[in-house]
């Protein structure tokens, strides 16, 4: 079977060429332009980050040149072999190819082991634990707030931030940390499953009930006075988009001087968190001897109070207010026994509720 030589016209090669550059352009409008809005990774705030996006970098050099040489030749290919007037025969058709098969068997498999070397590099040293990292930070995780321990070389805790995103306003809250230094974090959850995620460390970890995960980071000297705005990454509740968090990075001077602040905050104040509470109602009747529970709550953070019986079951589940403020929850009538009300935004918040 053979096939008349046609003519090629130059258009063809210009056509060609116009439909690869409308692909490169579109690849760099829509991942690497676009201050803040680029769908490319931002720039990593750590040094573990700066290894993700170097990985990220190659994996995304090679899609992208895999990408314009098949769209390329496939484009190429649809104009040039395009059917023209007086076609009717088939052109000259190819059956086996030793050398294309091998060269499209062995180069994407070289790609796939090289990536697969890289990822397993990147990851070790983005898992990398040390004995003794320089500071250590025990993140809590509960619905629907964050709550930062700070502890000691062994593992005493000395303050506690309950305060986790940073305020603009105030320059309060947030998680801080010292540039430069490693800062190892221990993940646990008291209720679901929840996941710290902060965008630019390029790092998120899930936070698993009866699980300590752990993991460890190092914020690049250039970063200091940033803070980095983080969140809970797994649906975990009616709360959930409130689960924010900050981390602020400070000169190590700096550092001190904040973590200082708060161990004098801590030691101040009694533990802010009220628990183990005691409020007696009395129904006498048909009427309660109480007609109002007052609960403290420190300010600044978002409550509520809801109530379970003796087994566990939650009977009632109230909107939470704004620390500070003050609200009257009412509540159906209650079988005499002894109950827990709590706080669903905080777990350590509980107290007994008897019923007379
Ligand atoms: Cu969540």
């Amino acid at each position: 079977m053979s096939s008349t030589p046609r003519k090629r016209p130059a258009s063809d090669a210009l056509v060609a060429g116009a439909v690869v550059a409308i692909l490169v352009a579109l690849v760099v409008a829509v991942f690497l332009t676009g201050a803040g809005n680029s769908l490319y990774p931002p720039a990593a705030a750590t040094t573990q980050g700066r290894d993700i996006r170097g990985l990220y970098d190659i994996v995304f050099a090679l899609a992208i040149g895999i990408f314009l040489l098949v769209e390329g030749l496939i484009v190429w290919s649809v104009i040039r072999y395009r059917r023209r007037p007086g076609d009717i025969e088939l052109p000259a058709q190819t059956h086996g190819n030793n050398v294309a098969e091998i060269v499209w068997t062995v180069v994407p498999t070289a790609i796939v082991l090289f990536l697969f070397v890289i990822s397993w590099q990147s990851l070790s040293r983005v898992d990398a634990i040390s004995a003794k990292p320089d500071i250590r930070i025990h993140a809590i995780a509960g619905q629907f707030q964050w709550q930062f321990e700070y502890l000691d070389a062994n593992g005493t805790k000395v303050a506690t931030q309950l305060a986790p995103a940073y305020d603009t306003n105030t320059g309060a809250g947030g998680m801080a940390v010292p540039v430069g230094r490693s800062v190892q974090v221990t993940l646990d959850s008291p209720d679901v499953i929840h996941a710290f995620y902060v965008p630019r460390f390029l790092f998120k970890r899930d936070v698993v009930p009866g699980q300590t995960n752990r993991f460890e980071f190092t914020v690049e000297p250039s970063e200091a006075g940033q803070v980095f705005r983080g969140q809970c990454a797994e649906l975990c509740g009616i709360g959930h988009r409130a689960m924010l968090l900050s981390v602020i990075a400070l000169t190590p001077a700096d550092y001190d001087a904040w973590l200082q602040g708060l161990i004098e905050k801590s030691n101040a104040t009694p533990e802010p968190l009220p628990s183990g509470t005691v409020l007696n109602v009395t129904a006498e009747g048909v009427k309660f001897d109480t007609a109002a529970l007052e609960v403290p709550a420190p300010p600044g953070i978002t409550h509520d109070v809801d109530i379970r019986d003796g087994g566990g079951a939650v009977l009632a589940a109230k909107d939470t207010i704004d620390g500070g403020t003050s609200t009257n929850y009412s509540y159906e009538p209650m079988q005499a026994g002894t109950y827990t009300f709590f706080c669903s935004i905080h777990s350590n918040m509980t107290g007994t509720l008897t019923v007379k």
